[in-house]
């Protein structure tokens, strides 16, 4: 079996750091593994990537170690298992906010009798190895996205989901839903509070847990505060940044100006 370099960062107490891909493109996927990531994730909730497209970045990762992972739009477990089948070795779903959400979603990733995930690893059984079958249910992390006020109010019940291996905080939904303006750098003191009260209480149930991040000072701060697993933006917005800097710096010396 193909190792996961995040299970194995884990194992060894580390944090994971995992870039977050919404561009439509396998070649930017390509690029983005070559930069020295533990993992990336294909968002096929609000980045622009489609189930065919996705396969395309999968193998685009695959030239690396990097540990692919994907973000579902929906705890559905059809769309689910074809990321799985596709070489996914982790599942990150939104909104889970009850303790039936999480049972559900842990159920869907792994072959029975733990859970019901449909036995067809189509393309995973050659990017994995001939013995991902075996391996799966031991080898594919869950991460429940904990992302809603309702999350938050049933948290000890969704952390001691059995087979639930990670949580991944959204900043943006979580402070819309406790009623304040969202960013992926959280300022309101109550939701700051919030995610500090999340890791807590990961750390008491044995759960890894992860959080977006909306720059590399929030990643540092995030890392520092003892999470698992810390996402840094998105490549688009990594792009937009550096493309607009570089317009910037350019225009600064007036070159161009008409
Ligand atoms: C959020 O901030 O709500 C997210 O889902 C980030 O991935
Ligand atoms: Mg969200």
């Amino acid at each position: 079996m193909r190792e996961s370099a995040l299970r194995r960062i884990w194992k060894q107490g580390g944090c994971v750091l995992n870039g977050w891909l919404q561009m439509p493109d396998p070649f930017a996927a390509e690029i983005m593994a070559h930069q020295g990531w533990d993992s990336l994730c294909i968002d096929t909730q609000h980045g622009m990537v489609d189930f065919q497209t996705a396969v395309t970045m999968l193998q685009a990762i695959s030239s690396t170690n990097v540990t692919p992972l994907a973000r579902v739009p929906w705890n559905d477990p059809g769309p689910i298992m074809k990321l799985l089948d596709a070489g996914a070795y982790g599942i990150i779903c939104p909104m889970i906010n009850t303790r039936a959400d999480a049972e559900r979603l842990v159920a869907t990733c792994r072959y029975s009798p733990v859970g019901f995930r449909s036995c067809g690893p189509t393309r995973v059984s050659f990017y994995a190895g001939s013995d991902y079958i075996a391996k799966a249910n031991e080898t594919v992390a869950v991460f429940a996205m904990i992302e809603t006020a309702q999350a938050v109010e049933n948290l000890d019940e969704i952390l001691s989901t059995p087979g639930l291996d990670a949580i991944f905080i959204g900043p943006n939904d979580l402070a819309m839903s406790m009623g304040v303006s969202g960013g992926l750098i959280p300022s309101d003191p109550k939701v700051v509070q919030a995610i500090d009260n999340i890791l807590a209480s990961c750390k008491r149930h044995g759960v890894k847990a992860g959080v977006h991040t909306g720059s590399v000072a929030n990643a540092r701060a995030m890392m520092a505060k003892g999470f698992d697993f810390v996402t840094v933006l998105s490549e688009a917005r990594i792009l937009a940044a550096a493309a607009q800097q570089l317009v910037a710096d350019i225009r600064a010396t007036g070159a161009g100006a008409k």
